[in-house]
């Protein structure tokens, strides 16, 4: 049996391991399909990273699936039309989400299971990042106000397993390179979800997906969206003119929204 001083020790040690995460990342607990939650998907059906940090380099291969990308054991089921929620939390399920300083872009990519996310596999199925006509303009603040919640509506793709990569660019030290301070730099919070869609609708035409784009590979600092400056002048740094890095969402894609369940 182990001593009540093992069990003190060991709560001060966690306790000491924890305050890292008091810093104001953010992860995704779990998705829902057609308003129905599928269960905490951590390291189930999501390749979950094991802590809420962001991935800073660019070039690392972090960007494919954050730092645990290997099979887990469930895949959510889809069909063509359906939506699928995604649910992010920053210490515990409906909390702040994610530190009002992290504002930035919401993106979903999608690839094929089978590429492991290597390669020039990714089609990009939804963006969002600022939008002056709405009070909450970053797609961060919407997310925050929407409990952690954003949806895509499954394409009319062929019946496969996918992986469904949302990620979040957070832009409070964008200003400047990661490569150059490694105390900044933009964050990306990664969640690569398995999913197998049915299409039910596959006699009447599937659309291939056009992939083209890598993750890490289409990013760099000579690309848009990547270095940005939240304080700068409104001249310079008009936040109406920021694009999120990576591609325009595909013509295939059926749309998404930031809103809550
Ligand atoms: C939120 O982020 C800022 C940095 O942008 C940091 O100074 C602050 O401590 C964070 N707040 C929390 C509650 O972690
Ligand atoms: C999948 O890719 C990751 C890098 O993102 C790599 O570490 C892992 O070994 C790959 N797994 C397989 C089965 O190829
Ligand atoms: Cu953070």
């Amino acid at each position: 049996m182990k001593s009540p001083l093992f069990y003190l020790l060991a709560a001060a040690l966690k306790s000491h391991i924890v305050i890292p995460t008091v810093l104001a990342h953010s992860r995704v607990y779990g998705v829902w399909v057609n308003e129905v939650f599928q269960g905490d998907g951590r390291d189930i059906y999501i390749r979950s990273p094991p802590t809420n940090e962001p991935v800073k380099d660019i070039y690392s291969n972090d960007m494919t699936c954050n730092v645990h990308n290997r099979a887990v054991p469930k895949t959510v089921n889809v069909a063509t039309g359906d939506k699928l929620t995604f649910e992010w939390y920053h210490e515990s399920r409906k909390d702040d989400i994610i530190n009002d300083s992290h504002k930035g872009a919401i993106q979903v990519y999608i690839a094929p299971s089978a590429s492991n996310g290597t390669g020039a596999v990714w089609t990009k199925l939804f963006s969002d990042s600022f939008d002056g006509s709405l009070n909450n303009k970053w797609a961060t603040d919407r997310l925050k106000k929407a409990k952690g919640q954003h949806y895509i509506i499954i394409p009319n793709i062929p019946t496969g397993d996918y992986l469904f990569r949302a990620e979040i660019t957070a832009l409070h030290q964008a200003q400047v390179r990661y490569d150059q301070d490694h105390d900044k730099g933009a964050e990306f919070y990664i969640e690569c979800v398995q999913v197998r869609v049915q299409n039910d609708r596959e006699t009447l035409g599937s659309v291939a997906l056009p992939g083209g784009t890598s993750l890490p590979g289409t990013y760099s600092y000579d690309s848009h969206g990547i270095i940005w400056n939240l304080f700068g002048s409104k001249e310079e740094w008009d936040p109406r003119s920021y694009v999120p890095p990576g591609p325009a969402v595909w013509e295939g894609a059926k749309g998404g929204k930031i809103e809550m369940v």
